[in-house]
């Protein structure tokens, strides 16, 4: 049967959501009841290369945004070397319009701590380490009770991996800088510096934590692994498609009927998360969206049956990015949305390198006069020419990040730039406009 055939609700999968219902879901006990810790125990009874093979062979791809496959990345680590091996997850959760680790680690952050075990047997790390962004205290809190809990059981301390193999699990809480989510800057903060990318390669597979051998982890894919092992590799692989199998997390927001978490293949399409979460509010019509949070280019109703996996969206001249989908209506003036997420951007950028740093300034300046109808035509080659200095010629992601919406949104929506021009302003303003009604 393919995923055409199927009605809305027998898309969901649910599996790291399956349980959030119930009451506290976040404790060992309810999570013990839904099978937890059963993956754990097949994975210890494995070799750590066997595991490392198996969660290959599934296929399982990172679900932080690049969708990295994640059993290649274990595989890095390299063994024998004397080294200490680090493990640490990525939950700095940060991408404008991503919304899927938190709510995850708040209701089920037992998932992460079965998976960051499975992990380190397989990497044969002794310390792991979550980096949770600083915020959200209250997840923060859950997440100390839950480890605290771990240790209780014996799951993490001594002889976790077994006898003398003992596991350590630290969670450090950052300290809200959305740069701290790239993860060379994120094992300097860890370290206790300021946090700013690393020049990649070394790789932090090689030189990471300490310039010790580390893998770098989002929380979805580490908590989809204990799932992964206990039911099995052909169980994850008849969800989602060849090169982008298994179960996800889509967070929808913005305009939409009923925003919130969908658990679901990879590869299903933002109309059939819309029919199963009952489309754009009543009255209103999609206008564009995001596939991963703002950091992926844009698109719009014409790509409403684009496979939300790492091949249909990049076909589309998009990324995937963390699954993030932001949908905003005919309401929604394209210039101010852009205009927020780059002051965002400018606002996060970490300085280090002069186009992210200089051109996400302007940038600011020149969406702003846009806006407010101060702007000609030549300003929008400028920030065209400004986005191209900065794409592609910056020390990290944030840079290419920061131009993907300028890009996008000039390719989708030039003529609502121009409307803007030479005192024009904002067609959407709701003093001259009836839109808002
Ligand atoms: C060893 C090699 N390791 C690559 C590893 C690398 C990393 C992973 C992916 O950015 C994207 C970004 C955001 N030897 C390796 C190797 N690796 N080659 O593989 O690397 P990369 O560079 O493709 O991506 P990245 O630096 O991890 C992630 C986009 O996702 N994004 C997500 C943002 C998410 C947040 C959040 O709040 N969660 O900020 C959204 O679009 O822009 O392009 O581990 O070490 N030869
Ligand atoms: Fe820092 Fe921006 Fe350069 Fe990244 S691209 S290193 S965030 S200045």
């Amino acid at each position: 049967m393919t995923a055409d055939s199927l009605s809305p609700e027998k898309l969901l999968t649910p599996v790291l959501s399956s349980f959030w219902d119930e009451p506290e879901p976040w404790t060992l006990a309810t999570y013990r009841q839904n099978d937890g810790y059963a993956g754990l125990r097949k994975a210890l009874a494995m070799d750590p290369d066997d595991v490392i093979a198996y969660v290959k062979e599934a296929g399982l791809r990172g679900r932080g945004g690049a969708g990295f496959p994640t059993g290649m990345k274990w595989q890095f680590i390299p063994q024998g070397d004397g080294k200490p091996h680090y493990l640490v997850v990525n939950a700095d959760e940060s991408e404008p319009g991503t919304c899927k680790d938190i709510p995850l680690l708040f209701a089920n952050p037992h998932s992460l701590i079965e998976g960051i075990v499975i992990a380190c047997h397989a990497i044969r790390s002794s310390h792991a380490f979550i980096y949770l962004r600083g915020e959200v205290v209250p997840v923060l809190r859950r997440l100390h009770e839950a480890v605290r809990e771990a240790y209780g059981a014996g799951l993490l301390g001594k002889d976790a991996l077994g006898p003398g193999k003992d596991l350590e699990l630290t969670v450090h809480a950052g300290a809200g800088a959305y740069i701290c989510g790239e993860e060379t800057a994120l094992l300097d903060s860890l370290e206790g510096r300021r946090g700013q990318p690393r020049l990649r390669p070394p790789f932090p597979a090689v030189a990471g934590l300490y310039a010790c051998p580390t893998v770098v982890n989002n929380v979805e894919s580490i908590a989809s692994v204990p799932a992964l092992m206990n039911k099995g590799k052909e169980w994850f692989r008849s969800m989602g498609s060849e090169k982008s199998p298994g179960f996800t997390l889509y967070s929808l927001s913005g305009h939409v009927a009923r925003p919130g978490q969908y658990e679901a293949p990879l590869g299903i399409t933002l109309r059939q998360l819309l029919d199963m979460s009952g489309g754009m509010r009543p009255g209103h019509q999609l206008k564009f969206w995001t596939p991963g949070g703002s950091s992926t280019p844009m698109l719009t109703g014409d790509h409403l049956d684009v496979p939300l996996d790492y091949e249909g969206v990049g076909e589309a001249g998009s990324m995937l990015g963390t699954k993030a989908l932001q949908c905003f209506d005919e309401t929604t003036c394209v210039v101010r949305a852009v205009t927020r997420w780059t002051e965002f951007y400018a606002h996060e950028s970490c300085g280090k390198c002069t186009p992210c740093r200089e051109g996400t300034y302007w940038l600011v300046q020149l969406l702003r006069d846009i806006e407010a109808g101060k702007a000609t035509a030549s300003d929008l080659e400028k920030i065209e020419d400004i986005a191209d200095n900065i794409n592609g010629k910056s020390f990290c992601a944030l840079g290419d990040g920061a131009a993907a919406p300028i890009f996008s949104s000039m390719k989708y929506f030039r003529e609502e730039y121009e409307q803007h021009l030479e005192g024009r302003g904002c067609p959407f303003d709701p003093r001259k406009s009836t839109a808002w009604a």
